[in-house]
């Protein structure tokens, strides 16, 4: 390639090009010079918004520099590059993330601190890229982060959508909603202008027989949406390997009006033309775990797919392979079925443009996708109606309807006569109306299937996807257990700990191989270290008291035990039983003598998550648990052994200071209803212990930590549809201790018990699908454990650092390394650091 360009201006573009800087003094040149040129301001009107600008700006030079010579090295190498196709990435802040891979923290610390600023505070001014519900989300950014740390060619493919999940406020007790605009400053990514992609939308199929007697289909009208992409660079941890999540924006393809109405005097609607097509990416559906078939979802979704398969094989095309190659250069693995209409574009843009036999094209597609599913519960199984997909999608459809056709002919050749087997496994699902069934074609058009626990991956192969285990065989589904990225989650969140892991096994090592962290166990019952690990707790847990102080002006006991709930809330996770759990705990203290009070541990029950705005259930949760914490925090007779936060706007930012400060955290969803959990992770590897059910990742934490160090209660999975049977058809009397909780409630002692009436009532009157007063007596028995132990805080802090020590397994670039040998089989591509990485350790 370089000898196409004449040797005179090859020397011309060596002898200018970019070179990440390194120094203390480098660095605060750029800074001055984005403040004065970029940013047109001064030394005199240079606040803490224009410096975290300008700090970023210069990162983002040195981070988009090695973006480059990253994909030129990945172009020339010509090896195979995994694309992953996640419809949220929660990436959270990445100002201090990029400081920390790239090794430049102290550095960039220093060199603030001569401008005059503290780097925290300058940290602090970032706002969260917030394009994620919850763990789905939050589990693709750490992929992304693993994958670039390893080496990976790997690409992110989303939406740059215009607002993130929203912004929770409490009033009154109540949430409530405001959009989360983040993008008036958004120095971390890229716009290419270059880089469009017309998406059609609507439309007629017009089918032929060309002159070789070729069925030819061809898509025709409707209309264009064009894909904007914006590139965002994701350096790894100490390489220079700097990848990239490219996310797609819409806007109008016809440039910036329809000159036609304009002319005729229709202004108002050739703009509201260009709307529509910004309304695609306007905004994440902040549903987590329900499906609610949108039409806009729709588009959604598949706007990002075309965009995407455009892009990659307009990549591929430039290779001059053969098709048959594909397979061999590009994984496509889709995060959740929100992707699986990539399977269907491929497949059409491989026999309607391209010209491949339907088998030879099938063989493609399927090799090429690997499929993870990340929940079994029902009203989160995505389908869409066929009049829905007739009209957005129509060749779409008629793809679908023949890869269900020569996928249920295959079935009845393994299975002859069995017709029940035929309508149980079909991706047309024969309802009124009709509905496409996409985890199903998921299944049908990947060559792998993974679930994301032990327990959730068995649980898949023997409930909902059963048959298809039958049909294709064991092999083709397989477990790859969530993990996190220790860069973000311990370096970053809590860097005391880092700091002192660092100091005893040698150097930051065990960031890029967690399993060094097993060196720890020798220091569990060594005295000086102990106090140490004791020391980073507590000033973690008043950093976390200053935040509670000022945020909702309750003022807690740092050397309480802290109690944390924090993740979307919602029924099946259980915040439901936590806050009665605490009413218990209410009443227990209020029947106290002086004397038993001065015997108990005091507590401060902390929770935080959002709940989706048309969840009327969760919003009552929240509801319940503010009014808690508005008699329970100014009760004289409570005084500091209770106290009960709600932490308003939980999010990756605010995760940072909440999960290093836990001394307790609760995983506590019915056993078979959560997937896996990673926040489960996060806490432990901190330094908290957990209270958790016999659900997800909780059982291989078990194993791993020792079931000594955790808290484990409630019934378990292969139990609860029994027991639900019982609550229906049987008798179901409710366990005393949850009856005198709800008296409580229902005497107005939290306010109008009128408003917590569909609550109690879901377990009194409706079936207690999720098991509250079942697991209710073993949840409050194993409270009081956790109270007991913590009181031998001797014995608690070895428990936590032999936990830390056994954590290796829940590092994501475990996970990283399991995709890329048992499903994308691809290899990384080494770098010898050449490049201006910084030196801190
Ligand atoms: C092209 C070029 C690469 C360049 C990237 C990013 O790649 O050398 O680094 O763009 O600008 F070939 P593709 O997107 O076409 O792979
Ligand atoms: C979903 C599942 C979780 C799982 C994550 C990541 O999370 O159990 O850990 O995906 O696989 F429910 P949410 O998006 O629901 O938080």
């Amino acid at each position: 390639v370089e000898a196409l360009i004449p040797e005179h201006q090859r020397d011309a573009w060596k002898k200018f090009q970019a070179k990440p800087w390194v120094s203390k003094d480098d660095f605060e040149k750029e800074v001055v010079r984005h403040v004065e040129t970029t940013l047109a301001r001064s030394m005199f009107n240079c606040d803490e918004t224009a410096a975290y600008a300008a700090a970023s700006l210069a990162f983002r030079d040195r981070l988009i520099t090695e973006w480059n010579r990253t994909q030129q090295r990945q172009t020339f190498a010509d090896t195979k590059r995994v694309y992953y196709l996640s419809l949220e990435f929660l990436m959270g802040r990445a100002l201090d993330n990029a400081m920390l891979n790239v090794g430049l923290k102290n550095v960039a610390k220093e060199g603030l601190s001569e401008l005059g600023f503290r780097i925290e505070d300058i940290i602090n001014q970032e706002h969260d890229a917030a394009l994620g519900n919850g763990g789905l989300g939050r589990l693709a950014a750490c992929f992304l982060d693993s994958m670039a740390s390893l080496n990976f060619p790997a690409w992110g493919y989303g939406l740059r959508y215009k607002y993130g999940i929203f912004k929770q406020e409490i009033v009154d007790g109540y949430q409530v909603e405001v959009p989360d605009y983040w993008l008036d400053f958004n120095p971390w990514e890229f716009p290419r202008h270059d880089i469009v992609v017309d998406v059609q939308f609507y439309g007629g199929v017009r089918k032929y027989q060309d002159d070789d007697g070729k069925n030819v289909a061809v898509w025709e009208g409707g209309e264009i949406v064009r894909a904007v992409a914006y590139d965002v660079p994701i350096p790894g941890f100490n390489t220079p390997t700097t990848n990239n999540m490219r996310l797609w924006s819409s806007k109008a393809a016809s440039g910036e009006f329809d000159f036609q109405k304009f002319n005729s005097g229709d202004y108002e609607s050739s703009v509201a033309d260009q709307q529509r097509a910004e309304t695609i990416s306007a905004v994440l559906y902040p549903n987590d775990n329900l499906d609610r078939g949108k039409e806009l979802r729709l588009k959604q979704q598949y706007f990002w797919v075309a965009a995407s398969l455009y892009d990659i094989v307009r990549r591929f095309k430039k290779s001059k392979r053969a098709w048959s190659e594909f397979p061999d250069q590009i994984a496509i693995q889709l995060n959740d079925t929100h992707p699986t209409l990539a399977i269907v574009e491929l497949q059409r843009i491989l026999i309607d443009m391209e010209g491949l036999d339907w088998d030879e094209a099938w063989a493609i597609v399927t090799n090429t996708f690997g499929y993870t599913n990340h929940t079994v519960l029902p009203e989160a199984l995505e389908k869409w109606s066929v009049p829905l997909f007739q009209n957005l999608l129509p060749r779409h459809l008629q793809i679908i309807y023949d890869i269900n056709m020569f996928f249920l002919q295959s079935v009845e050749r393994k299975f002859p006569g069995d017709r029940d087997m035929l309508a149980r496994v079909s991706i047309i699902e024969e309802s009124q109306p009709k509905m496409v069934r996409m985890a199903f074609l998921a299944i049908v058009g990947s060559h792998k299937v993974n679930g994301v626990a032990e327990l959730h991956s068995d649980l898949i192969r023997t409930t909902i996807f059963k048959d298809f285990v039958k049909i294709f065989g064991p092999d083709k589904f397989t477990n790859v257990t969530n993990g996190i990225t220790p860069r973000r989650w311990l370096h970053q969140a809590n860097p005391r700990l880092s700091e002192l892991i660092a100091s005893k096994t040698g150097g930051l090592g065990f960031l890029k191989d967690l399993n060094v962290l097993n060196e720890l166990e020798k220091f569990a019952d060594d005295k000086e270290f102990k106090k140490e690990w004791a020391e980073i707790k507590y000033a973690n847990k008043v950093k976390l008291a200053k935040y509670i102080k000022s945020t909702t002006g309750v003022t807690v006991n740092p050397s309480a035990l802290f109690d944390i709930q924090v993740k979307r809330i919602h029924e099946y996770k259980r915040q439901q039983l936590n806050i009665f759990g605490v009413i218990h705990r209410y009443l227990t203290i209020k029947a106290m003598t002086a004397e038993e009070r001065k015997k108990l541990a005091p507590r401060v029950s902390i929770f935080g998550g959002k709940a989706a705005p048309g969840y009327w259930m969760a919003k009552t949760i929240i509801h319940l648990i503010n009014n808690v914490g508005a008699v329970v925090n100014k009760d004289p007779d409570v005084g500091d052994l209770l106290k009960v936060i709600f932490l308003e706007d939980y999010n990756v930012s605010k995760a940072e200071i909440i999960t290093p400060a836990s001394d307790i955290s609760e995983h506590i969803s019915t056993a078979g209803t959560e997937a896996s959990g990673t926040s489960n992770m996060k806490f432990v590897l901190n330094g908290g212990l957990i209270i958790g059910t016999c659900d997800g990742a909780n059982i291989e934490i078990t194993r791993e930590i020792g079931e000594n160090n955790i808290f484990l209660f409630g019934n378990l999975a292969e139990d609860v549809e029994d027991l639900r049977h019982t609550h229906n058809y049987g008798s179901h009397t409710l366990d005393p201790d949850l009856v005198k909780v709800f008296d409580l409630i229902k005497s107005d002692a939290f306010g109008d018990a009128g408003a917590f009436g569909a609550l109690t009532g879901s377990i009194e009157d409706h079936g207690d699908y999720y098991l509250v007063s079942d697991d209710f007596h073993s949840y409050i028995k194993t409270q009081a454990l956790v109270d007991e132990a913590y009181k031998n805080q001797d014995e608690w802090i070895t428990k936590t650092i032999l936990s830390v020590a056994r954590m290796g397994f829940f590092s994501s670039d475990r996970c990283i390394n399991e995709y890329a040998e048992m499903i994308w089989n691809v290899e990384p591509l080494p770098v010898e650091k050449e490049s201006g990485l910084g030196k801190e350790e």
